[in-house]
C-alpha cells in the first residue's frame, strides 16, 4: 500500500485565493491510474483552506477562533475535496471522500476506524482525506494539516511507500545553487541547513518525513509536476529526495 500528499501548492493556484489547478490535478490523477495497488490519498489547503485561516487567523494550536472562519475553512475545504473526488471518479478510480472527523476524536486518531480505511483502499477503492478544521472540544477548534494526517496514518497502517508530492524537484542543499539532495538518512546533520533555506511548509514536510521514515518506511518528496515520477516511485525508481531510516 502507497499513501499519496498532493500538496496544496499543486491542486490550487496559491497565488490566486480560491483557484484549483485543474489540469494538473487531473494529470496527477491520470497518473494514479497506473499503479497497480491499494493507493490512499490526502490532499491539502493550498488557495482554499490557507486563505481562509489566514484571513480569520486561525492554526493549527486549538483555540476559540472566530465561528465564521471555521465555517469558511471548512466550506472550503469540502469544495476542494469535490474537486478532487470528481477528478478521480472521471479518471476512472473510484474514490471515498474521508473527511478527518471520519477518524479523528479531538487531536487523537481512532486506531480502529483507521485500520478500516486499509481495508477501503484494499477492497479497490481510493480513500481521500484532507487537512481541515476540527473540532477539540470546550468551544476550540485547530486546524489539521494533511501532512500531519500522512504520520498520523503512517504509524497505524505502515505503508510500503509515503509520497508527498511539491512543486519543486525535492529538498535542495541550498536554494541558490537549487542542488538536489537526492537522499536524506536518519538525523542527516545537513537538514538543519536546509531547513533554514525551506518555506515553514517545507520544513514542516521534511520533520513528518523524518519522522515517518524513522518506522522504516522510505518517504519520497517528489515534483508533481511530474506526475510520471510517482508511478515510477511505485515502481521503486526514485526521482526526488528520498528520506530513509
Ligand atoms: O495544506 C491545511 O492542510 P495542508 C488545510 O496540508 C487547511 O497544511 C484547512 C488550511
Amino acid at each position: 500500500m502507497i499513501l499519496i500528499k498532493l500538496g496544496g501548492s499543486i491542486i490550487t493556484n496559491k497565488q490566486k485565493p480560491l483557484t484549483p489547478n485543474l489540469s494538473a490535478i487531473n494529470k496527477i490523477v491520470s497518473q494514479l491510474k497506473k499503479i497497480k495497488e491499494p493507493i490512499i490519498v490526502v490532499h491539502g489547503g493550498g488557495s482554499f483552506g490557507h486563505y481562509w485561516s489566514v484571513k480569520y487567523d486561525m492554526h493549527t494550536k486549538p483555540a476559540k477562533y472566530n465561528k465564521k472562519g471555521v465555517s469558511a475553512v471548512k466550506n472550503s475545504m469540502i469544495a476542494l475535496n469535490k474537486i478532487i473526488l470528481d477528478s478521480f471518479l472521471k479518471n476512472g478510480l473510484n474514490p471515498y471522500c474521508l473527511p478527518p472527523t471520519d477518524f479523528m476524536l479531538g487531536n487523537k486518531a481512532d486506531q480502529k476506524k483507521v485500520r478500516e480505511i486499509a481495508k477501503i483502499a484494499k477492497a479497490g477503492l481510493v480513500p481521500i482525506s484532507y487537512g481541515d478544521v476540527m473540532w477539540y472540544g470546550k468551544n476550540k477548534f485547530y486546524i489539521l494539516s494533511g501532512d500531519k494526517i500522512m504520520g498520523i496514518l503512517s504509524k497505524i497502517l505502515k505503508p510500503r511507500l509515503v509520497i508527498f508530492t511539491l512543486n519543486v524537484d525535492g529538498v535542495y542543499s541550498d536554494m541558490r545553487s537549487k542542488k538536489l539532495l537526492r537522499e536524506i538518512k536518519g538525523k542527516n546533520p545537513e537538514i538543519s541547513k536546509v531547513e533554514m533555506d525551506v518555506t515553514g511548509g517545507m520544513s514542516r514536510k521534511i520533520k513528518e518525513a523524518i519522522s515517518i521514515s524513522k518506522s522504516g518506511t522510505k518517504v519520497l518528496l517528489v515534483n508533481g509536476n511530474n506526475p510520471d515520477r510517482i508511478v515510477n516511485a511505485a515502481k521503486g525508481k526514485f526521482e526526488g529526495t528520498l528520506f530513509k531510516r
